[in-house]
């Protein structure tokens, strides 16, 4: 505790600070609410430095972005803009970033009467959709270059590769179980069809876009209305296919059931979902939306829960050094969950281009 107050002093007042608190359930960094008079007001987050490892990048890239979108909105004449995007604190040391102990943080705004879901309707589903189109479409003429943070992040051949390698260094002897074998063998039974976008984007037919790559549900701050807010979570943001936004939203959102579901049964793909969630996302990105981007939009919804499997299941098989668990086989258990969801969503693909060619 002594230590977060320390911290948080380099960005603000520590006379003010009331209290500082857990937030959030995210996988990779670990997030804080600082309370001033009774209220959070800023949120204080350890990066995870083992997997963003060039922090001065990662900032970067972040405030390039946050600030091409505040400078839009402003000569748009939007008037909440802080509400609307996130607003980073400098700290004392000039950089929006401290190191401690080889520890990094950073501070930002906490958006006052926002609320984040770990499930939603169709109508919110349709306003995300907007919203990340419309961050994609805000960025289309961002100037500043903006680096891959994580090398390969959503490249599916990559990830495949990492499994590979996981498979035959067997680091923790996970190679014994008999289910680890069976998700292998299916994994690569599916690799060429999931691996399209990597061949046509060596064909020169797709572009990359910058992109929010972690478009989760609980990654969008809504409004008491429903309406979205703004976009959080901009740790990823980075060229990409459209499909790493179009794809992964799905994978939480019309998720039945939840990402480490124990209960398979839970698990199904809500089309009512998609669906909305297509049509906002549609509207958002019609300025720039290539016809083969929009073809392959339902290759995208299949394309992540397929990866988000091969990527938990890497974990498992390298000793869990990535996410973080709660129990020995959380990630065997995400893995089930994620390739249940793929099978479901793969069972949808017709349906899902008919909806997109409507
Ligand atoms: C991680 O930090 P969080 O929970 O928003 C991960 C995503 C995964 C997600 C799975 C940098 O996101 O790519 O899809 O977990 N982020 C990173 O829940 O690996
Ligand atoms: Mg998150």
């Amino acid at each position: 505790m002594n230590e977060l107050f320390a911290i948080a002093g380099h960005f603000i007042d520590p006379k003010t600070i009331g209290n500082i608190e857990p937030l959030g359930n995210g996988l990779i960094n670990d997030t804080y609410r600082i309370m001033v008079d009774g209220r959070p007001k800023y949120v204080l987050q350890r990066i995870n430095n083992a997997v963003f490892t060039d922090v001065d990048m990662l900032q970067s890239n972040i405030e390039a972005v946050t600030n091409h979108i505040k400078e839009k909105y402003e000569s748009q004449g939007i008037n909440d803009v802080y509400r609307r995007v996130l607003h980073f604190l400098k700290a004392d040391t000039g950089n929006t970033y401290v190191v401690e102990n080889e520890k990094y943080w950073r501070v930002m705004d906490f958006i006052a009467d926002s609320y984040t879901y770990e499930a939603v309707t169709p109508e919110y589903a349709y306003f995300a959709g907007r919203s990340f189109g419309d961050f994609e479409s805000l960025l289309t003429d961002l100037e500043t270059p903006i680096g891959e943070i994580i090398p390969g992040f959503h490249n599916i051949e990559f990830r495949l590769k990492q499994l590979e390698e996981a498979v035959a260094e067997d680091k923790v002897g996970q190679m014994r179980e008999v289910e680890v074998q069976k998700f292998v063998e299916k994994i690569r039974e599916k690799a060429d069809e999931m691996c399209i976008g990597e061949r046509l984007y060596r064909e020169g037919k797709l572009p990359k876009r910058i992109c929010h790559c972690d478009t989760k549900v609980n990654n969008m701050l809504f409004d008491k209305d429903g309406q979205v807010l703004c976009v959080i979570d901009l740790d990823t943001v980075m060229p990409s296919f459209v499909f790493s936004d179009f794809g992964d939203f799905p994978r939480s959102a019309a998720n039945t059931g939840a990402e480490d579901d124990n209960n398979l049964d839970n698990i199904q793909f809500n089309m009512d979902i998609y669906k909305a969630f297509a049509k906002g996302y549609l509207e958002g990105t019609v300025s720039f939306l290539t016809p083969l981007e929009k073809e392959l939009l339902p290759y995208a919804a299949t394309l992540f829960p397929y990866m988000q499997a091969v990527r938990f299941l890497t974990d498992y098989i390298n000793g869990n050094t990535y996410y973080k668990i709660n129990y020995a086989c959380h990630n065997l258990v995400r893995t089930r969950a994620q390739w249940k969801l793929f099978e479901e969503a793969m069972a949808h693909l017709e349906e899902m281009k008919a909806i997109i060619n409507s």
